[in-house]
C-alpha cells in the first residue's frame, strides 16, 4: 500500500486572528475579527498537509469555539496521529473516531490536511481524490451584514457593477420581524432584477414570527429563508416547509449525516446548508450531500466564515458534484483584510476558480501567519 511506510513526524496548530473589512453583523454575534485555527502535519517523506478548523463569535455559534478545537488539536489528536503507523486518510480517520467523541470541526481540519498531503504526495488536487471534479468554477453570493442600510445597498450595488457577486444574502434576526422585513425589502427594491435576494435568520426568531415573515420576505421577493428557527426546532422547521411559501434552508440544524438523514425524513427543509466542519468533515460533508440530495432537497455550499485554506478545502468537495443548485458562500477571504496563503484566489464573474494545483493547491505564507498569530 503506498502510504504502509510512512509515519507522522510534527503536527503544529496556530490560532490566528485577522480582522474584517467591516463590522460583520449577525443575529448572535457582531465580528470585527474572525478567528481560525491552522493545522500544519509533516508526514516522514517530508510531505506537509496544511487544515482549518474556525467557527464564529467565540462559542455563540457552536459547542466548539476557537480555543477549545486548538486544545483539542494539540492535546488529544496529534498524539493519535503521531503515536500511529500511517496507512491513509480512512484508516486514520477511522482510528480518530474511534478514540474521540463529538468535536467535529477539529476532525475536519485533520482530514483536510490528510487529503492535501495525499495530494502532494501523488500531484493531484483534493477534488480528484474525492472523485474528480465537474465544474472548475462555483457560484459564490456576498453577504449583507453591516447593519447599514445603505451600506448594504451601497456594497451590493458595488458588487453588481463590478460583476463580484450579484446573489446577496442579508443577515437578519436581531431586530424586529418588520424592521427586518423593510430593510431587506429595501435592498431587493433597490437593486431590482440585477440581483437575487436570500436572508439568514440564524436561528433568531420565534414560530409565531416565522410564520409571519416567511410571508411578509415572500411578499417582498426574497428567495429563501435561512434557518429562522433554534436548530433544534424540526417541527417549527416541518411546518415551515409544509406551508410552501417561500423555500426554507436549515444550516445550524445540519451537524453532520445522521442528523441529516433525520431531517430528510422529517421533511425540515427545502435547502440544505453543506458545510465541511460542520459535517465533521469532507467524508461527512459527502454524506451529507448524498443524504439531502437523493431527498430530493436542493444543496448549498456554506462557510464558517473561514479562511482560504478551509475555503478551498470546500470548494474542491464542492467542485465534485453539478448538484449545487443554489450555489455557495464562499466568501469569507473576502471578508477578511488580509490573507495567510501565498495564492491569490480568482472571484470573478461572480464565481469562484477552484485552484488546480496540488491538494489544496495553496500554500501558506509563514511570515503572515506568524504576524496574525496570537
Ligand atoms: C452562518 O449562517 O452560518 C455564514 C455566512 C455568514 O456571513 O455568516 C455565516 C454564518
Ligand atoms: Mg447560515
Amino acid at each position: 500500500m503506498l502510504d504502509s511506510k510512512l509515519k507522522i513526524d510534527n503536527v503544529e496548530t496556530f490560532l490566528l486572528d485577522v480582522p474584517t473589512i467591516r463590522p460583520h453583523v449577525l443575529a448572535m454575534v457582531t465580528m470585527n475579527h474572525q478567528s481560525m485555527v491552522i493545522l500544519r502535519i509533516t508526514f516522514s517523506d517530508g510531505t506537509q498537509g496544511i487544515g482549518e478548523a474556525t467557527t464564529i463569535g467565540g462559542l455563540s455559534y457552536g459547542g466548539e469555539s476557537p480555543e477549545s478545537i486548538k486544545l483539542t488539536l494539540d492535546k488529544y489528536i496529534a498524539p493519535i496521529l503521531l503515536e500511529q503507523d500511517y496507512k491513509s486518510v480512512g484508516a486514520t480517520m477511522s482510528f480518530i473516531k474511534h478514540n474521540i467523541v463529538a468535536n467535529r470541526f477539529a476532525k475536519c481540519a485533520v482530514e483536510m490536511a490528510l487529503y492535501d498531503a495525499l495530494g502532494h504526495r501523488l500531484g493531484v488536487s483534493v477534488s480528484e481524490l474525492l472523485g474528480g471534479r465537474v465544474l472548475d468554477r462555483l457560484a459564490v453570493l456576498w453577504v449583507l451584514a453591516s447593519g447599514k442600510l445603505e451600506t448594504d445597498i451601497d456594497e451590493a450595488q458595488r458588487m453588481i457593477d463590478s460583476r463580484r457577486h450579484n446573489v446577496f444574502k442579508i443577515k437578519i434576526g436581531k431586530r424586529s420581524v418588520d424592521q427586518d422585513v423593510a430593510h431587506v425589502a429595501a435592498i431587493k427594491r433597490a437593486i431590482g432584477d440585477a440581483g437575487r435576494v436570500q436572508v439568514d435568520v440564524n436561528q433568531a426568531w420565534t414560530r409565531a414570527q416565522a410564520n409571519r415573515g416567511a410571508r411578509m420576505l415572500a411578499d417582498a421577493g426574497i428567495e429563501l429563508l435561512e434557518q429562522p428557527l433554534v436548530s433544534s426546532d424540526v417541527e417549527g422547521a416541518q411546518h415551515l416547509v409544509s406551508l410552501g411559501v417561500i423555500p426554507i434552508m436549515l444550516d445550524e440544524s445540519v451537524q453532520g449525516p445522521k442528523v441529516a438523514l433525520d431531517l430528510v425524513r422529517a421533511k425540515a427543509a427545502d435547502i440544505y446548508a453543506i458545510k465541511i466542519l460542520q459535517a465533521g468533515g469532507l467524508t461527512e460533508a459527502q454524506e451529507v450531500i448524498s443524504v439531502a440530495k437523493n431527498s430530493g432537497a436542493g444543496l448549498y455550499g456554506g462557510t464558517m466564515l473561514e479562511s482560504p485554506v478551509s475555503t478551498i478545502a470546500a470548494a474542491q468537495l464542492f467542485s465534485t458534484f453539478d448538484a449545487f443548485e443554489w450555489g455557495t458562500e464562499l466568501f469569507s477571504p473576502l471578508l477578511q483584510k488580509d490573507s495567510f496563503i501565498n495564492e491569490s484566489l480568482d472571484y470573478s464573474d461572480f464565481q469562484l476558480t477552484v485552484p488546480t494545483g496540488p491538494g489544496l493547491g495553496i500554500s501558506l505564507d509563514q511570515e503572515k501567519v506568524d504576524f496574525y498569530k496570537r
